[in-house]
């Protein structure tokens, strides 16, 4: 069992709660059952929220900031055809259309802990595939230190962009590793249906243990480079939103405490958990940052 690779028959009260590290050590102790700390995060299952919640509350910028908007707004975008962008320090550069860009990569489910800097979380069953699959088909290049994404600036159809409230198109990036890593998805689907436009169609970057502003929706370009790219939030506001942006308890937003996060839906006192590092994925990411000052690169 891992963590990563649950499917919804996977998910039992019993299998969830338990990492892989904790299960081995559960069956050398011969019993699942007994004798497993399971801490604070006990309440929090990795049972997925229902499609209303996961598709009716959102940030979506470019579509108004309510968290309502993008579900009433989102729906005018035509993701098809849709052509995604290339360039950079790839062997296969090129303009794609996205079937042809995602070809024969099978897609799988991923159910994740979605947790957003504002200190609200979900679990969310996406349906997507690897990004180092499609990097690989792209061929990175040795030079390349860096993936830089963008969202689509569509003026007819997203009032947003229309306004100063970001500077569009909105950008985000990730370290090659980080690209690389078997947890970083591209999401084309939820709940084995094709992706809503309010969650990010058709095709979005999901990184479950980043702040949820770094999973950026409506993909249109990617780019291999090797400068640390430029990235919406971080450029808006350097000293509260970090190019990291890892999920961290012990780093405080300016304005709020990261420690603990409202579960949507869970009712207004039954509701905050404690918020793990790495949102939970630290066995599986960790490493990626060993020697880093994760509050100087926060
Ligand atoms: N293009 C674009 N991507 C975006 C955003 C946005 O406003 N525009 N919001 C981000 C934020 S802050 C979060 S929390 C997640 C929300 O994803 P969801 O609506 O699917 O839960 O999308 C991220 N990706
Ligand atoms: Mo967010």
């Amino acid at each position: 069992m891992h963590m990563s690779n649950l499917t919804r028959a996977d998910v039992t009260p019993e299998a969830i709660w338990m990492n892989r590290r904790q299960i081995i050590a559960a069956m050398g102790a011969g019993s699942l059952a007994g004798g497993i700390g399971f801490g604070a995060r006990a309440q929090n299952t990795l049972e997925p929220h229902s499609w209303e919640q996961i598709t009716g509350y959102n940030n979506f910028y470019e579509f108004g900031i309510g968290k309502d908007d993008p579900a009433k707004n989102a729906g005018a975008m035509k993701t098809e055809p849709w052509t995604v962008k290339v360039d950079g320090l790839v062997d296969n550069p090129g303009e794609f259309s996205l079937a042809d860009l995602i070809g024969d990569i099978p897609t799988e489910e991923r159910i994740y802990r979605f947790r957003c800097v504002e200190a609200w979380s979900m679990v969310i069953p996406w349906n997507g595939f690897e990004l180092n699959k499609l990097l690989a088909k792209v061929g990175v290049k040795p030079e390349a230190k860096f993936v830089a994404f963008e969202t689509a600036v569509l003026p007819d159809v997203m009032d947003g962009v229309n306004y100063p409230i970001l500077d569009w198109p909105y950008r985000e990036g990730l370290r090659l590793d980080e690209a690389m890593h078997p947890l970083t998805i591209m999401a084309t689907g939820l709940y084995g249906k094709p992706i809503p436009n309010q969650n990010g169609a058709p095709m979005r970057l999901v990184v479950p243990w980043k702040y949820g502003f770094k999973s950026i929706k409506s993909i249109v370009r990617m780019s291999l480079v090797e400068d640390q790219p430029h990235a919406t939030w971080q450029q808006t506001n350097p000293k509260e939103y970090g190019f990291y942006s890892n999920v961290n308890p012990d780093v405080d937003h300016p304005r709020w405490s990261q420690a603990s996060e409202r579960v949507i839906g869970a009712g207004l006192f039954g509701g905050r958990i404690d918020t793990l590092p790495f949102n939970g994925y630290a066995d599986q990411v960790a490493s990626l940052y060993d020697g880093m000052d994760l509050r100087e690169n926060f």
